[in-house]
C-alpha cells in the first residue's frame, strides 16, 4: 500500500544551509517537531555514498515520527533505503520509468512550472505536483521565464484540477510573511486551496526550525481553515442586500460600542491627507496612527488592528516602510486595505501596485473608477491626475466583480454610485453626497473607514465589515450637507467629521440605499 501523506507544510532539505553545530537529522527532527509533514531529502552534490548515509540518517528520524521521506532525484537512493517515494523534476528521469522502477506503492511527486507540466504529469501518474517557481528564490538558480507569482501559480493549480483529482504544494520563496496570501491567492474560482507549501530556507536557514515550523504550519492552517477566502466563510455565498446591510450595520455598532478600545488603524498614507484621515478614524471610533518608517513596523504590528496603504503621494523612501508593513500585516494575518491612488498616472506607483499584489496581497482595494481600469488594464475609464473622469465603465459592477476575483480580495469603488464586491455577491451603494468630490481626501477617508471597520469581521464577513466603512463615511456625508453650519467645501470638510463622531446607529440600517449589482 503508499502510505498516507499529508502535504500541509512540506520540508525541502538542504545540507548548504546547515550550521557547523547541527547535523541535517537534527534539523529535520526539529522542524517535523514544529510541524512539518513531509521531508523530501535534496542533495546536488552529494556522492552516491555519502547520499545513501545521509538519506538512512534521516529515514532514523522521520520514521520515528511516521512522516515521509522523499529522496529528490536519485531512483537508486530511494531503491537503497527503501524510501517512501520519489520528488523528480523536469529534467530527471520520466515519471513513468521511475513508476516502473518503484511500483505502484511509493510516493512520486513531480516539479511542474506550466498548466501543460501539471497535464502531462497527472496523465503519468504523479501522485502530487509541486508547482513553482512562485516567488524569486536565492536557494534554487531559476530561468526568470519559470517564476510564476501566486497569479501564475493559480493558473497551473486550476488548470490541473479540470484535468481531475489532483494534490499539490507551492513552492519558492514561500515563507511565514506569505504562506497565508499564497494560499488564499491561489484557491481555484471554486475556492479550493492548494494543500499546502514546500519550503527550503523558510525552515532549513532558520535560527530555531521548531519554531520556524510551527509558525509557518499555524500559518498555513489559518489559510485553509480560517481565513476570509475559505469555504467556511462568506466569500462564496451569493448574499441579499437585506443580509449584507444588516451585518455591516452590526459591525458599525459592534466597532463604535467597544469604548476604551479603540482598533488601532495603521496608515502609510499620503501627505494630503493625513490629517483628515486621522481625524475621520478617530471620528468613527478608531485609533490612528501615521507610522512610516521600516524600522518601527515590527514594533508596532502585533498592536495593529487594521493597516491602510495609500500611494497618493508616494516615493521612493516610503517604499522600504510600506513594504515592511505589508509583511508584518501578512504575518499576524491583519487586514489590509489598499489605495491605489492615481496608479495610471506614472509606471512608478503602477508597478509598485502590481509588485505589493504579487508579494503580499491585499484585503480591500478600495479605488476610483479610473484606478480599478488601471487595476484591470482596460482603457474604459479616464484619469485627470488622481480623479476618474467621464461617465466611467458601461458595466461597473462586472468591473468591481472581476477585479475582485483577480485579485481574491474586497473591491470598493467609489464614484457618484458606489460599488461593492467579494467577487460573488456584487452591490451598488447609493449613499453619499455631491460634496464629497469637492474636497479632497474624501476617497482616502473611506479607505480609512474601511480599515476601521473590517477589522472586527476581517476573516468572518469582510464585505460587511468593507460596507461598515463606506456607509458610515456616505450618511455622515448626507448628514453633512443639509446642515445649515455648511456653505460650501471648505465648511462641509469640518461639519463632515462632525457627522462622523454622531453617527447614530439606531437610525444606520434604515439610511442605508444598497442594492444588488
Ligand atoms: N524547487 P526556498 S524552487 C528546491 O520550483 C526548489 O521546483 C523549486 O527554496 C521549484 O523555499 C526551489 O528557500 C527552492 O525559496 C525553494
Amino acid at each position: 500500500m503508499k502510505p498516507d501523506f499529508n502535504l500541509t507544510l512540506y520540508l525541502v532539505t538542504d545540507s548548504g544551509m546547515v550550521s557547523a553545530d547541527k547535523t541535517l537529522a537534527q534539523i529535520v527532527d526539529e522542524a517535523i517537531q514544529g510541524g512539518v509533514t513531509i521531508v523530501q531529502l535534496r542533495e546536488k552534490t552529494a556522492d552516491t555514498g555519502a547520499f545513501i548515509a545521509l538519506a538512512r540518517s534521516l529515514q532514523k528520524v522521520t520514521k520515528n515520527y511516521g512522516v515521509p521521506l522523499l529522496i529528490n532525484d536519485r531512483i537508486d537512493v530511494a531503491l537503497a533505503i527503501d524510501a517512501d517515494g520519489v520528488h523528480i523534476g523536469q529534467d530527471d528521469m520520466a515519471l513513468t520509468e521511475a513508476r516502473r522502477i518503484l511500483g505502484p506503492n511509493k510516493i512520486i511527486g513531480m516539479s511542474v512550472q506550466t498548466a501543460a507540466e501539471a497535464e502531462a504529469a497527472m496523465c503519468d501518474g504523479a501522485d502530487y505536483l509541486g508547482i513553482g517557481v512562485c516567488f524569486d528564490t536565492e536557494t534554487k538558480q531559476i530561468n526568470t521565464d519559470a517564476l510564476r507569482g501566486p497569479v501564475g501559480v493559480r493558473q497551473v493549480w486550476e488548470h490541473a484540477l479540470e484535468v481531475g483529482p489532483v494534490r499539490a504544494v507551492t513552492i519558492g520563496g514561500v515563507n511565514e510573511y506569505n504562506a497565508v496570501h499564497v494560499l488564499d491567492y491561489t484557491r481555484s474560482a471554486k475556492g479550493i486551496p492548494l494543500e499546502g507549501v514546500a519550503v527550503v530556507s523558510a525552515i532549513m536557514a532558520a535560527e530555531d526550525p521548531c519554531a520556524a515550523a510551527k509558525v509557518l504550519r499555524s500559518q498555513v492552517s489559518f489559510a485553509i481553515e480560517r481565513s476570509w477566502a475559505s469555504k467556511q466563510a462568506t466569500a462564496y455565498v451569493d448574499r441579499s442586500a437585506a443580509s449584507v446591510c444588516q451585518a455591516a450595520a452590526a459591525v458599525v455598532a459592534h466597532v463604535r460600542a467597544t469604548d476604551g478600545a479603540r482598533p488601532l488603524v495603521q496608515h502609510m498614507t499620503n501627505v494630503v491627507v493625513m490629517n483628515d484621515c486621522a481625524n475621520a478614524c478617530l471620528a468613527l471610533g478608531g485609533s490612528p496612527i501615521m507610522a512610516p518608517s521600516a524600522e518601527e513596523q515590527a514594533d508596532l504590528a502585533r498592536n495593529v488592528s487594521a493597516l491602510v496603504v495609500n500611494i497618493g503621494t508616494l516615493t521612493l523612501a516610503q517604499i522600504p516602510g510600506i513594504r515592511a508593513a505589508m509583511r508584518c500585516a501578512r504575518f499576524y494575518n491583519t487586514p489590509i486595505v489598499l489605495d491605489p491612488v492615481g496608479m495610471g498616472i506614472s509606471t512608478f506607483r503602477k508597478s509598485f501596485v502590481y509588485e505589493i499584489l504579487r508579494d503580499y496581497g491585499v484585503h480591500v482595494i478600495k479605488a476610483n473608477a479610473g484606478e480599478v481600469a488601471s487595476l484591470l488594464g482596460s482603457d474604459e475609464v479616464s484619469m485627470q491626475g488622481v480623479d476618474s473622469i467621464g461617465a466611467g465603465f458601461s458595466d461597473p459592477a462586472a468591473a468591481v466583480s472581476a477585479l475582485s476575483r483577480r485579485h481574491r480580495c474586497i473591491v470598493v469603488m467609489t464614484g457618484r454610485v458606489d460599488y461593492v464586491s467579494d467577487g460573488t455577491s456584487t452591490f451598488a451603494v447609493r449613499n453619499g453626497h455631491p460634496m464629497q468630490a469637492c474636497i479632497s481626501g474624501s476617497g482616502c477617508m473611506v479607505g480609512t473607514a474601511v480599515a476601521t471597520f473590517i477589522q472586527a469581521v476581517a476573516h468572518e464577513d469582510p464585505l460587511a465589515g468593507a460596507l461598515a466603512g463606506l456607509i458610515a463615511v456616505n450618511v455622515a456625508a448626507e448628514h453633512a450637507a443639509v446642515s445649515a453650519d455648511v456653505r460650501g467645501p471648505g465648511t462641509f470638510r469640518p461639519v463632515f467629521i462632525d457627522e462622523m463622531h454622531r453617527l447614530s446607529d439606531d437610525t444606520l440600517l434604515s439610511e442605508m440605499r444598497v442594492e444588488r449589482a
